[in-house]
Order: C-alpha cells, then sequence, then structure tokens
C-alpha cells in the first residue's frame, strides 16, 4: 500500500498546481453558505427564453462574484450525492453506484470535518428524508456536527410540489434554524424544485415555459428561473439576519439537467447542433463564490475544470492547511493550473481538445482531429479515475501518506 501511495501521490504532484497566494485566507473565519442548485446547467446563464431572463439574480451576483464558466460535471450514478462527495473530498465518485452507498465506511480527509476541528459549526440542510443517499450515515461521517431534513421542515400540500418543499419555502424555512446556529458556521443547502420532471405550479411560474416537443426541455426553464428566485430570498434573507457581510456564498450546479434524448429539442432551444463536443461542453454546471467585499475582484473565469476543483479553491481562501487533505482537484483560482476535466463516462476536456465517444476534437471550432492529439489528455484522466478509484477502493486514506 505504501508503493500505491507513492504512486498515486507522483500522480497528484505531477498535475499539482500551486494555490493563488492573492487569495490564500481570503475568507478566513467567514460563514460558508454552499447551494447545490439542483440540476442547474451554465447553458441558462445570462441567457433569455422567450426574452426573459432565466437567472436574474444569479447574472446580478456573478457580476460581484467568482464565476467560473467551464465547470464540467463530474457527477455519476449517485448525481446530487456524487457532486455533495466532491465538495467534501475532492475525490472523484465511482463509476457505478453512489459513493455514498458504497463506500460510506472509509476513511476521509473532508473539508467539514477540517472546518469542525477548527471550531466551525457544520451543518446541512435538505428537505428530504435524510435516508436517501445515506446522508445520515455519511453526514456525521464527513464532519457535519448536525443535519436538518424532512422532519425538521413544515411540508404542506400548499408549499410542496413534484420532489417536496418548494424551495422558496424551504430556504425561508431553513433561515429560521440559520439564524440561530454558532457563528462560525458552514452550512451546505441542496435544492430541490428544479428536479426532473420539472414539475411546478404556475403561480409559480416567473417567466413562461419553452416551446418545444419536449415538455422536460419546455418546463425547465420555470423550474430554473424559481430557484433562482429562492436564491434572490436566501441573499436578503441573510442580510436581514446580519450574517450576509461574514459568509461566502458558493453555489454550484450539481449535475445535468436536461438528458442527451431531449438534446433535439433543446437544440432548438439554442440555436445550433448538439454535436457529440457540443454535448460535452452542455454538461457544464455553473460555480459562483461570492465572498462580500471582494466585489471588486470579481471575475469570469474561463479556466476548465470540475466539481472536485471547488474544495481546494476553498481550502486555500478559507486559509486551512492543504497537506491534512488528499486532494485530485487544484485550486481554480491559481494562476498556474492548467485545464483540465475528465467525467465520470471518461469523456475530456482541455482548453485544446475534447474527447469523448471515441472521438477527439478540436475544443475551439469543433473540427475532429486524429486522436493522437487527445492521448496525453486521455492518458491523464484515465489515471485520475483509476487513483481515485484506488483510493476509495481500497480505503488507501485509512494508511497516513
Ligand atoms: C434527493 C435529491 C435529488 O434528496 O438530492 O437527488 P438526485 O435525483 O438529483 O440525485
Ligand atoms: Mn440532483
Amino acid at each position: 500500500d505504501r508503493e500505491d501511495w507513492e504512486t498515486i501521490q507522483a500522480h497528484i504532484d505531477k498535475y499539482a498546481a500551486e494555490p493563488n497566494p492573492q487569495f490564500t485566507g481570503a475568507a478566513e473565519d467567514m460563514n460558508v453558505v454552499m447551494v447545490s442548485l439542483e440540476s442547474v446547467e451554465s447553458f441558462v446563464i445570462n441567457e433569455t427564453v422567450n426574452g426573459e431572463e432565466i437567472t436574474p439574480f444569479l447574472n446580478e451576483l456573478i457580476e460581484d462574484s467568482f464565476y467560473f464558466e467551464n465547470i464540467y460535471d463530474q457527477a455519476g450514478q449517485g448525481k446530487t450525492s456524487d457532486a455533495e462527495f466532491m465538495m467534501s473530498n475532492s475525490l472523484y465518485p465511482l463509476g457505478r453506484g453512489a459513493v455514498f452507498h458504497t463506500h460510506d465506511e472509509n476513511i476521509y480527509t473532508p473539508l467539514p470535518r477540517a472546518l469542525k476541528e477548527t471550531g466551525y459549526h457544520t451543518t446541512s440542510f435538505h428537505a428530504n428524508v435524510d435516508t436517501f443517499y445515506n446522508r445520515n450515515v455519511m453526514y456525521p461521517h464527513l464532519g457535519f456536527k448536525d443535519h436538518y431534513e424532512l422532519d425538521d421542515y413544515e411540508i404542506t400540500d400548499e408549499n410542496s410540489v413534484g420532489w417536496g418543499l418548494k424551495d422558496i419555502d424551504f430556504v425561508k424555512q431553513s433561515m429560521e434554524y440559520i439564524r440561530e446556529i454558532p457563528e462560525p458556521f458552514y452550512a451546505t443547502m441542496l435544492t430541490l424544485t428544479n428536479h426532473f420532471p420539472y414539475e411546478l405550479d404556475p403561480e409559480d411560474h416567473y417567466i413562461k415555459p419553452y416551446d418545444s416537443e419536449s415538455d422536460i426541455v419546455n418546463r425547465y426553464f420555470p423550474t430554473v428561473r424559481y430557484t433562482d428566485e429562492a436564491m434572490r430570498i436566501l441573499f436578503d434573507e441573510m442580510k436581514e439576519a446580519g450574517l450576509y457581510e461574514n459568509t461566502m456564498f458558493v453555489l454550484y450546479g450539481d449535475h445535468y439537467g436536461i438528458a442527451e434524448s431531449h438534446y433535439e429539442d433543446l437544440s432548438d432551444y439554442l440555436g445550433y447542433e448538439v454535436t457529440d463536443d457540443e454535448s460535452v461542453k452542455l454538461d457544464r454546471v455553473p460555480v459562483i463564490i461570492h465572498i462580500p467585499g471582494m466585489e471588486e475582484e470579481a471575475k469570469i473565469f474561463d479556466t476548465v475544470g470540475g466539481h472536485i476543483d471547488v474544495m481546494p479553491t476553498l481550502i486555500n481562501l478559507l486559509g486551512l492547511p492543504e497537506e491534512n487533505h488528499v486532494m485530485f482537484g487544484r485550486d481554480l483560482l491559481s494562476e498556474e493550473r492548467d485545464d483540465f476535466a475528465v467525467q465520470r463516462d471518461g469523456s475530456l476536456i482541455t482548453d485544446e481538445v475534447i474527447y469523448t465517444k471515441e472521438t477527439c476534437f478540436n475544443a475551439s471550432n469543433g473540427d475532429i482531429l486524429s486522436v493522437e492529439n487527445c492521448i496525453e489528455a486521455f492518458e491523464r484522466g484515465e489515471n485520475e479515475l483509476f487513483y481515485s478509484d484506488k483510493v476509495i477502493y481500497g480505503d488507501l486514506l485509512r494508511f497516513p501518506n
């Protein structure tokens, strides 16, 4: 196992990027509110449908934030929980099943636990039963001191739709708890309304659905818009509670929303054909980091990365020692990091190429290239997944490296 560690560590070191020293500790001791935006994809950001903005609040927020526009979805079958796993561990989820279910006894080096150890109150908010995705087991294991689930919310026919409590009600009810928890806190919040099949009562439609053959595509827009509104309310209430100024907000899309089977109708909206390379590009999720007081530094970053890169970014911003964690991701704010993401299906993205379905594409113009152009990225991607899987399947974090 020592040998295993040496090869794994060598792999991580090979691609490591020095975290940006300009931002080390920029959010030290601040509260953290991390929101999982259910099924929100990047293609809705700064766009309109029927002439109406889809995410007016997020668009405004981005102007005062770090916005990462090239973050690829790295979740696997464990969907929301895989994204949570990556936010907490900067390890890849597995190629099969949900790692929250299959490896809930492994030793990890998670962010919530590191924060708990420095005196943060760590907690999670989600209006679903906590046995779903085995969260009741995984949350304490990852270092969440407590969590709020289905029973902690007042759920009625009026305030729920689809999978449950509507996001606006979820935010309002969660805020009642957030006002009371000790600071500094690390709180994750998982939204739910923008979940397949995107059901929403007409009275909650802030914008009209799209008009295509696919009800899924059509309905997706008003539910995204609804979640956007819930975020506006979250920020307003955080301000009212006097918590805003001392809180770093991290908002991320947990995974894709529109499945490939609907791309023909989505293509109608997008106005371009969704070829295999465009299909990979569609699988991007927004990542927004908002630190009050740092509006001047607001910027749109085009660095190519994935879910696993968020945690190292936060570790640096929070001023936590990175050597306490084994992370496959790299600080998104680092000036040294090269553009790279591998998805769980093996698709690869760099600034130059996209490799998917055994085809190598020029990332900028979509031209098909000979496979040699993708080999380097391909091998790196294979190793990434292989070594991360090895850590999980072998429970290698048991051994201090
Ligand atoms: C369930 C919610 C949705 O609690 O996280 O899960 P998903 O189906 O998106 O993985
Ligand atoms: Mn989800």
